[in-house]
């Protein structure tokens, strides 16, 4: 007999007519697959699978992963260079020349005018390394503004400030390999199967074979959260009470690591004082955790062998978004877990790249790790530019978020974005529309023409992305993996990496800087930089990554000299005793007082707004708003909605409501679902001038990080809905 699935039909798969696999990293999420993508005998990329000898995804990829070939040919793509005068004009197309001559007269004609740093530039997590470097080395050697920044501002800032106020150096210490080694894993605001599919999957497969308690902290019912052990519901906004008390708990009962406390840490004193105030009966009602529950899970933290922490934008993006970092390397200094297998404070990386902006962008500082603050550094920096040291600034410029507030009061004039949507992805984007307005220049380098920002440019540079260009990209775990040429940019579209360099043509008449034309040649040359640094990547080039399908910095010529292996995933750092990077080598132990300074519902706005992402969905949805095996899953603007506050307001699943903030308002089919409590509903953050026109985003003081997922809101009937979905309609314009 025959039962299931025998009896039915064989699943098949297309025959695409793949005549040759070309290699790849992913260029989505910083997990880091290794990536295949078929070509047909045509040359048309067909298909793309997922590498079975890459340590990270071991053959797997995500849904955004298996349809990245489509995004060669996939509508708005930019395929001209186009300029105009004002804004509000209409584009006029243009040759490559004028386009570039223009940037560079206007960025001159302003820096004349107005002083230097009234020109900003502002960069991304998804480029390629070489393409940083090549950026940071125009535009700090060069240019000479100090206002250029990342969107890292708005992803990974609180996370690098959180470990430089630690550890005295970024640097996520652990790997994956990690999740092999735990007894015990907390995720701090992290919804690893949607976001880091891949990650999730080997965190998943390594627990079903150790059996390690999962505790997940987020104010939703999160994919992660429904697979959890514990969940820890918080109330928004005050996961460093929860710290606090955890460590209370721990220091109360004596369950710390003293030994590891005494031989790597400053500052436990200190801690232990502010801690003391945190008492789990007094904490409970601010975090919402109750107390028999806090005291659980710091007794099962402290007594785990080896005890893991990962966290994402659930902490970093909160007015305690530095501190939540810090709280959480607190939490694993005084229980001795960093720096030993399974034992780490691993942040969870955003974007395909954040990790090599960081690393080599010059964006907070000079490359590798490099302060603008240092003499040496400077000097170190100049001297291999070949550019005068004072042209160097003393200190680092604004952040991303301060620059727009520069724009509104007038001190900063001109800009050049490259590779972010800040119309669709800052806070209160009315705020950000009239900044935009009032810029005297704008240039947009994108892949695709049609995003929100390039509304309001004068130049619109159109670049290729992800395999259309070569170069490298860090991971969450250090480790470097390698994109290789598959297609050409579409029309007359250009590398980031070409663009750069014709730039610095322009601003280097003499040829006193030299600039690289080829990425493995750049990359050479960083690994010169790199030597005897802590991101010391000198044993690696672009073949040998190839090869060993990624590499995990640091990796020296030494070792790679005396035959050691390329470490493919168990690396880790601060292993050694003391091995901080700080002075004495001692790690630093913090106390976080706690003010609540957030928005929070009152009777006006009575109701949480929680922001994030969809599976389906990368960020304002240039790409995979064009795939339609991607946008399938959710065209429509939604929140999820508790079906008791649905019930209360006579909501029907899949009817319009309308969301008011203190900034606007916005309109979105309700979804109801218990995944989130009676008083917060959650808008991914994806849709065309939706999330971002409600949130407020109240900066981190560290890292100047926006507050994303806390904000109040009230919900309106609407009456029209015919009118409603007209209007929604309207956001799924981009
Ligand atoms: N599919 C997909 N994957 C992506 C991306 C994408 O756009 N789409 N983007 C990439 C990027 S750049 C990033 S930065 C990452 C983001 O990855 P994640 O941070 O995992 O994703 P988010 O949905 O932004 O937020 C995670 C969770 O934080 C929770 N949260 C909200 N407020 C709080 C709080 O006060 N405390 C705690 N503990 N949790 C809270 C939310 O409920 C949410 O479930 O994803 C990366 N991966
Ligand atoms: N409400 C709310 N807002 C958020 C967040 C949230 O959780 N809630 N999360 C924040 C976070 S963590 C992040 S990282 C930001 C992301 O914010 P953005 O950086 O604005 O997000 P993207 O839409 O990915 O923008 C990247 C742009 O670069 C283009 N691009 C892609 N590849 C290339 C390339 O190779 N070259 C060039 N030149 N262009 C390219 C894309 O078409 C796109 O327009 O959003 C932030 N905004
Ligand atoms: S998990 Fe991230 S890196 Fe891997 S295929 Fe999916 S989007 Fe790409
Ligand atoms: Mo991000």
């Amino acid at each position: 007999m025959l039962f299931g699935r025998s009896k039915k039909n064989p699943v098949r798969i297309a025959d695409k007519g793949v005549v040759e696999w070309k290699y790849a990293a992913c260029g989505y999420c910083s997990t880091g697959c290794s990536i295949e993508v078929g070509l047909n005998a045509e040359g048309k990329a067909v298909a793309s699978r997922g590498v079975a000898d890459a340590d990270v995804n071991r053959g797997k990829l995500c849904l955004k992963g298996i349809f990245e070939h489509e995004l060669f040919d996939s509508a708005g793509r930019g395929l001209e260079p186009k300029i105009r005068d004002q804004w509000h004009q209409p584009w006029q197309p243009t040759d490559w020349d004028t386009a570039l001559d223009r940037i560079h007269d206007e960025i001159l004609r302003i820096q004349e005018k107005y002083g230097r740093d009234s020109f900003a530039v502002i960069s991304t997590g998804q480029m390629l390394t070489e393409e940083f470097y090549t950026l940071g080395k125009l535009t700090r050697g060069l240019i000479g503004t100090n206002n250029y920044d990342g969107n890292t501002t708005l992803c990974m800032a609180s996370a690098v400030s959180g470990y430089k106020r630690s550890f005295g150096s970024d640097g996520p210490p652990g790997c994956y390999e990690d999740f092999e080694h735990t007894d015990l894993l907390i995720a701090w605001g992290s919804n690893l199967p949607e976001q880091h599919p891949i990650i999730y999957w080997r965190m998943k497969e390594a627990q079903e074979k150790k059996g390690f308690p999962l505790i997940v902290v987020d104010p939703r019912v999160t994919m992660l959260a429904q697979n959890a052990d514990i969940h820890l519901p918080i109330t928004p906004g005050t996961d460093v009470v929860l710290q606090n008390a955890l460590m209370h708990v721990i220091l109360k009962e004596g369950l710390q690591d003293q030994d590891y406390i005494d031989a790597n840490t400053n500052g436990f004193e200190d801690l232990k004082a502010e801690v003391e105030k945190y008492d789990p009966t007094t904490v409970a009602k601010i975090c919402g955790i109750d107390e028999d529950t806090i005291r659980h899970v710091a007794r099962r933290f402290a007594s785990a062998g080896a005890a893991m922490q990962i966290w994402t934008m659930g902490i970093n993006q909160s007015t305690h978004g530095s501190d939540g970092v810090v709280g959480i390397n607190n939490l694993a200094l005084i229980t001795g877990n960093i720096g030993k297998p399974g034992g780490t404070s691993l942040s969870i990386t955003g974007q395909c790249n954040a990790m090599g902006t960081r690393e080599w962008s010059s964006c907070s500082g000079l490359p590798n790790y490099r302060y603008l603050e240092i003499p040496e550094h400077r000097k170190e920096i100049a001297k291999f530019w070949n550019i005068d040291e004072e042209f160097l600034p003393r200190k680092r410029g604004m952040f991303q978020t301060d620059i727009y507030h520069a724009i509104e009061s007038g001190q900063i004039k001109g800009l050049w974005l490259i590779a972010t949507n800040p119309m669709s992805s800052l806070p209160n984007t009315s705020r950000i529309r009239k900044a935009m307005e009032k810029l005297e220049f704008c240039a947009v380098q994108d892949c695709y023409e049609d995003t929100e920002s390039a509304q309001y440019a004068h130049v619109y540079l159109p670049a290729g992305t992800w395999a259309e260009k070569e170069g490298v990209m860090t991971n969450t775990e250090r480790r470097i993996n390698v994109v290789k040429p598959i297609a050409e940019p579409p029309g007359q579209a250009k590398p980031d990496l070409w663009i750069f360099n014709r730039m610095a043509e322009r601003f280097n008449r003499e040829g006193k800087v030299t600039f690289p034309e080829k990425a493995p040649d750049i990359f050479l040359e960083m690994g010169q930089l790199s030597v005897g640094r802590l991101s010391d990547i000198s044993g690696m080039d672009h073949e040998l990554i190839e090869k060993s399908r990624g590499i995990q910095w640091p990796y020296t010529k030494e070792e790679k000299d005396s035959g050691q292996p390329p470490p493919r995933g168990g690396r880790r750092l601060y292993t050694e005793t003391a091995s901080f990077r700080y002075e004495d080598g001692r790690a630093k132990l913090i106390p976080l007082p706690f003010i609540d300074n957030n928005e929070v519902p009152d009777e006006k706005f009575p109701v949480w707004l929680n922001t994030g992402r969809l599976i389906e969905h990368w960020h304002g949805r240039t790409k995979t708003g064009k795939i339609g095996n991607n946008n399938k899953y959710s065209p429509i603007p939604f929140i999820e909605i508790n079906p008791d506050l649905c019930a209360e307001m006579g909501i029907q699943r899949g009817e319009y409501v309308r969301l008011v903030s203190r900034r606007s308002d916005a309109i979105v089919m309700a979804e109801p679902t218990q995944r989130v409590p009676k008083n917060m509903v959650f808008l991914p953050f994806h849709f065309h001038d939706c999330a971002n026109r409600l949130t407020l985003g109240l900066l981190d003081p560290h890292s100047r990080q926006p507050a994303y997922k806390q904000s109040a809101v009230r919900i309106e009937k609407i009456a029209d809905q015919k009118e409603a979905a007209r209007l929604s309609m309207e956001m799924r314009k981009f």
